[in-house]
This record gives C-alpha cells, sequence and structure tokens, in this order.
C-alpha cells in the first residue's frame, strides 16, 4: 500500500517545494518531503486512545497486515512497520506469532531491506503454504528511488523453528519484474497462491490500466518461474488501481473454510480489492472459469465504489487465509487513525490491525458474513446484563458494571410493528449509505429508529459514538441502515479537516422476527459494530476527550417514536491480553 494520504501538516513544506500536488493527490516525491519525520522516533507512548485488546506493536507506524498463515501450531502475522517513526516510511515486515490469534509475542523483523531487490522497501504480501508444509513468502521489493516494484519470496531459514523467526531472501529474487505495457510503479500486493487442476500455482498482482483496476494474472509450475497469463484474472474499467487483492474459495453452504486451492461442485470464489483512490475495499461473489482462467462475477454483483465491503468504516489492504486449524477462513484488516500525522508523532504511534474475523458466505448467497473470531470470548470478564428494557423516544439506558472504553457487547433489539418505519426517499439511491447515515442516522431523531447503543460515551459532555439502526419502508418492502457516526466522538475543538465520518451501509436482513442483532466491540479508540450476526460491519476510530478509561459510558438509546425492547444485552468488560 501507498503512502497515506493525510497530508494536512506537510502542506506548507510541499507548496515551498511547489508543483508537487497533481489534481489534489500527491505525487511519488512527496517522500522526500517527511524523510526527517520518518526517522523521528517516538518520544514518549501515549496511552490514552492506545488499544488494549487489538493488535498494536508497542509503538510506531504500522499499516497492511501481510502473509497471516497458522503453520505448526502457529499463527503468525506479519506486518508493515516503520520501526523509526509513527508516520509512514522505512516499511519493513515485522512478525508476531500467537497460539490463538489474541495473544502476541513479538519476533525480530522477518524481511528488512537490505539487498538489491528490496534495498527501498519491503511492502506488502502474502504467504503460501507448498506441499511439504513448507511456508513461502511472496513480497513487493522496492528497488529504487522512484518505488520501481518487483515481486520477491523469501523462506524459513529453519523449518522445525516453531516460530520461524529467521527469513532468508534466496539470491535469484526477484521473481517477477513488470512487463513492457505495466507501470513498474503500480505492480504490487502478491496474493496468496493457490493450484489449478492443471498442477500449476497461480498468484495474482495490483495494479491499473487506464483507470482499469486489474489483477494480473500468473502462473507457475515451480514457484520460481512465473509467466503472466495474457489476461488478467479479473478488471474492472474505472475503479483505479487495485491493491492488495485476493482471491479465494468459498462453501455454498456451511461456515467452514476452504484451502485457497480447494475446488469442486459446492464452491464459490471471493475477490477482493483495496481501492486505492477510495480507500476501501470492496468484494463480489462469483466463479472461476477454468476455460479462459477468469473470475466471473455472479450475476447483479456491483464492482463500482457502491459494491460490497468487508467493513463499511475504516478497514483496509486486508488480507485473508485458511487455518487449517480450525477449518475456517480468516480474514484480517488495518485499520488507520482518524486524527492527524501530528497527532501521530505526539501519540508515538499509529495504526491497528482490527480483530480477526471468520468470514464464509451468506446462505443467501449474495454476501459475506463475518464474525469475530471465537477466541476473543476468552478476554470476557465481568458480565452485566440487560432483559426486556423498554426505550422510548429519546431514552438512554445506561449499561453500568463493566468496563465501558474495553468492552465486548451483544444485544438483540425488537419492537412492536414496522409501522412507524418512515418513507426512504429515491434519491438516497444516489447517495453512498455514509451520506444517508448524515442525515437520517444516529444522531437523528425518526419513526423506527435510530436506536442502538450510544458508545464511548460522556453523556454529559454530549460526546458518543451512536452505532444504530434506522428502518425505512418503500414499495418493495424494508430497508435497514446501519450507521457508525464519528462526528459526536469527541469534544476536542472540531477543526473542520479533522475526519470524523458518520459511516454508513445497507442492511440485508429479514424483519420478520421484528428483531435485529447487533455486536460491538469497544477498545479505547476503536468501535467495531457487526449487525445481523455479520451481515453489515463498521469499524470507526474516535478520540474522545471526556470518554476515556473508567469515565467512558456505554447506553442502549432510540431516537424514534416506536418503542424499541431491548430483549438481552449482554456486555463483558475485556481483559489486555499478552500484547507483543
Ligand atoms: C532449528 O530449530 C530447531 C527447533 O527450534 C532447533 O532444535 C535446531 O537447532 C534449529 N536448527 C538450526 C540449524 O538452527
Ligand atoms: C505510473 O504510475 C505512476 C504512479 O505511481 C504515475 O505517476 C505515472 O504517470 C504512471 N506512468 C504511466 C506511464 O502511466
Ligand atoms: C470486575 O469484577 C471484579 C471481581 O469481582 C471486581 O473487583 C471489579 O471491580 C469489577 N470491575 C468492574 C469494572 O466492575
Ligand atoms: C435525537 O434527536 C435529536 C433531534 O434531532 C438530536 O438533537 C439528538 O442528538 C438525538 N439523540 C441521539 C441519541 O441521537
Ligand atoms: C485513513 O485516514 C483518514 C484520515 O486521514 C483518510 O481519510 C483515509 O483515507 C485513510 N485510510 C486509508 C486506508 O489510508
Amino acid at each position: 500500500m501507498e503512502l497515506p494520504r493525510n497530508l494536512n501538516w506537510a502542506l506548507p513544506v510541499f507548496f515551498l517545494l511547489s508543483s508537487l500536488v497533481s489534481n489534489g493527490v500527491l505525487v511519488e516525491s512527496s517522500h522526500k518531503v517527511y524523510i526527517h519525520l520518518q526517522n523521528e522516533g517516538a518520544v514518549n507512548v501515549q496511552t490514552v486512545h492506545r488499544t488494549g485488546y487489538h493488535f498494536q506493536p508497542p509503538m510506531h507506524w504500522i499499516n497492511d497486515p501481510n502473509g497471516p498463515m497458522y503453520f505448526n501450531g502457529h499463527y503468525h502475522l506479519f506486518y508493515q512497520y516503520n520501526p523509526k517513526g509513527a508516520v509512514w516510511g522505512n516499511i519493513i515486515w515485522a512478525h508476531s506469532v500467537s497460539k490463538d490469534l489474541i495473544n502476541w509475542i513479538p519476533l525480530k523483523p522477518a524481511i528488512v531491506w537490505s539487498k538489491p531487490f528490496d534495498q527501498y522497501g519491503a511492502w506488502s504480501g502474502s504467504a503460501t503454504i507448498l506441499p511439504g508444509n513448507k511456508p513461502v513468502i511472496l513480497y513487493t521489493g522496492i528497488i529504487d528511488p522512484y518505488k520501481t516494484q518487483v515481486q520477491n519470496y523469501a523462506i524459513p531459514a529453519n523449518y522445525s523453528d516453531p516460530y520461524l523467526e529467521e527469513w532468508i531472501k534466496p539470491d535469484d529474487n526477484p521473481l517477477i519484474v513488470a512487463p513492457i505495457g505495466v507501470n513498474k510503479t503500480l505492480f504490487r500486493d502478491p496474493s496468496t497462491a493457490w493450484m489449478g487442476q492443471d498442477g500449476h500455482w497461480r498468484i495474482i498482482l495490483g495494479g491499473v490500466r487506464k483507470h482499469r483496476g486489474m489483477a494480473y494474472l500468473y502462473r507457475s509450475r515451480d514457484f520460481k518461474k512465473w509467466i503472466k497469463a495474457k489476461h488478467p484474472l479479473h478488471s474492472v474499467a474505472g475503479d483505479g488501481n487495485f491493491e492488495c487483492p485476493d482471491f479465494y474459495p468459498v462453501q455454498v453452504t456451511g461456515e467452514n473454510g476452504l484451502d485457497s486451492s480447494a475446488n469442486g461442485p459446492n464452491v464459490k470464489y471471493v475477490f477482493k480489492a483495496s481501492f486505492d483512490k477510495t480507500r476501501f475495499e470492496y468484494y463480489s461473489i462469483g466463479t472461476w472459469s477454468h476455460v479462459d482462467d477468469k473470475y466471473v462475477p455472479d450475476p447483479g454483483m456491483v464492482e463500482t465504489w457502491k459494491g460490497l465491503r468487508y467493513d463499511y468504516g475504516n478497514f483496509y489492504a486486508s488480507k485473508s487465509f485458511f487455518d487449517h486449524g480450525k477449518n475456517r477462513r480468516i480474514v484480517w484488516g488495518w485499520a488507520n487513525e482518524s486524527d492527524t500525522p501530528e497527532d501521530d508523532m505526539t501519540k508515538g504511534w499509529a495504526g491497528i490491525q482490527l480483530i480477526p474475523r471468520k468470514v464464509w458466505l451468506d446462505p443467501n448467497g449474495k454476501q459475506l458474513l463475518q464474525w469475530p473470531v471465537e477466541e476473543l470470548n476468552t478476554l470476557r470478564t465481568n458480565h452485566t446484563q440487560l432483559r426486556n428494557q423498554q426505550l422510548a423516544k429519546g431514552v438512554w439506558n445506561k449499561v453500568s458494571g463493566i468496563t465501558a472504553a474495553q468492552a465486548d457487547v451483544e444485544v438483540v433489539f425488537s419492537f412492536p410493528s414496522l409501522d412507524k418505519a418512515e418513507k426512504y426517499e429515491p434519491c438516497w439511491n444516489d447517495l453512498y449509505a455514509e451520506d444517508v447515515c448524515a442525515i437520517k442516522g444516529g444522531l437523528s431523531e425518526g419513526g423506527l429508529g435510530p436506536f442502538g447503543l450510544a458508545t464511548l460515551a460522556s453523556k454529559a459532555d454530549g460526546e458518543f459514538t451512536p452505532v444504530s439502526f434506522t428502518i425505512f419502508k418503500d414499495d418493495k418492502g424494508y430497508k435497514v441502515l446501519f450507521c457508525s457516526d464519528a462526528r459526536r466522538s469527541s469534544t476536542r475543538k472540531m477543526e473542520p479537516k479533522l475526519y470524523r465520518p458518520s459511516f454508513g451501509g445497507w442492511v440485508d436482513v429479514d424483519l420478520s422476527q421484528k428483531k435485529i442483532s447487533l455486536r460491538t466491540l469497544i477498545d479505547h479508540s476503536v468501535v467495531e459494530a457487526f449487525a445481523a450476526g455479520g451481515k453489515t460491519v463498521i469499524s470507526s476510530r474516535v478520540y474522545p476527550e471526556h470518554a476515556i478509561y473508567d469515565k467512558a459510558e456505554l447506553y442502549a438509546f432510540n431516537n424514534g417514536t416506536e418503542i424499541i425492547t431491548v430483549e438481552n444485552l449482554d456486555a463483558w468488560s475485556m481483559k489486555r491480553p499478552q500484547m507483543n
């Protein structure tokens, strides 16, 4: 992935250097500008908004999760890391291992730039476990100051080491360089390999050609000599550059995952790309045509900026892997900070990995479902509950007895009828759900909703992040809007440029039982919310002024005229795991 876009703080320097900004997008040479900051190590690490149970190193900048895998009883997570500072730069592959995806042991970095084929950076990539239980990493090496990208491999120095601490970058790297006609500065992020029925390995690489997002397909017999296929596995006009493409099979029925090379009659495929232009990720579901080696999205799949997303909030550069220990597919995503780079310099750290999620196909076949890995529940401690609490309009019902700043909350809301649902405005079809949340989400009042949880709240100070549902009706039925709104998340002086979005997504859920469920993971500066059993997920990064530590409060609220019942609410304080 590329450098972060929010460089407001650096703009004065930019204008001095002149014409480095084109169309509002920072161009290549932008790296020069903040080299001094890239190397400015954290003076001290501010704890106030640091997460308690999300993945973080002790300090400095992190971005994409890389090469996640399960090998001989350990989960491995590599990640893009700046060992020298809290802004993007000096990127290497840091490495941690875990037995449960929750408690993490830090190891020394796995891939540090050193050789001609990666001397300007070791960017994102993936792991594949080859036959004979032999893991191999493919990653993007940067070979010059112009960010020319090549694809390299690395192998463990000692396959018997349970931690796989030492990695070797053989001298026959790089394996792949950009062919003529492919922009060599937009040619990166090799996927996990999968094997076709012909016994050949395949990987995809992200790029762009004339605004068309490209997933270049490469094949290999021996994992060394890679040949570019004539056609990409997939490409979509207008999407712009594809980063971190992912491609994997899912079962048509059931929650179990599949090995990347699995195949057969009851298998569908997921294609995912991170869109450099929007800084969001999109996926679709379809089939893999063996005849022409192409991915074919199912009819009706939307592949533009209005497509399906793993997460309608802050979630990028995700990577999935098959956990053969528990027969599930897991997806990891990175959440950047929503504050400014100056704030990050002060904090001494930037970026978290969200809780790993199990993913599987919704029985309706039209989308994925996601749920935090079950191991997370081992962190649950003090428990509190609400049963059958009615919420009239304007009621805030406090959930006490837990640490509201570091919690896991599961709730089921119900309502007596759908009659008070307001009309869905057809003009909303032209908007993103996020924009509809700005009008009709958790900060507004309505008919059937908004109702939900006010998280990281300090009610007296008017500070809270509402996670809410609002239900509308149109001539075809009902539409459920799910919002996680950061606009009131902090009373800190509202600089207009600060990023406080009213994130939102639609939930394709059956309302015939007149119920809807919500699970919310709250962790100081992150709220990860799963609607309706994982149909729609939104993660927000927020920085409260007052709702910190034991001053944070949690409420169930309703701001619609229809009475809402909290049927069951179970909330737990979350323990702090071993975290690097
Ligand atoms: C490889 O790892 C195993 C298990 O940790 C260890 O016993 C062995 O000494 C290592 N071999 C080398 C060459 O370091
Ligand atoms: C290649 O991509 C870079 C951005 O990384 C862009 O500045 C450059 O214009 C592109 N080159 C061509 C030939 O399209
Ligand atoms: C959690 O439970 C422990 C033991 O019962 C108690 O000491 C502690 O105060 C509780 N914490 C909260 C936040 O209620
Ligand atoms: C309820 O609606 C009122 C009026 O729009 C608004 O001022 C208030 O912030 C809303 N409350 C919540 C919890 O959304
Ligand atoms: C995360 O930070 C915010 C605020 O600076 C940006 O608006 C987002 O584009 C950015 N997201 C990613 C994936 O880089």
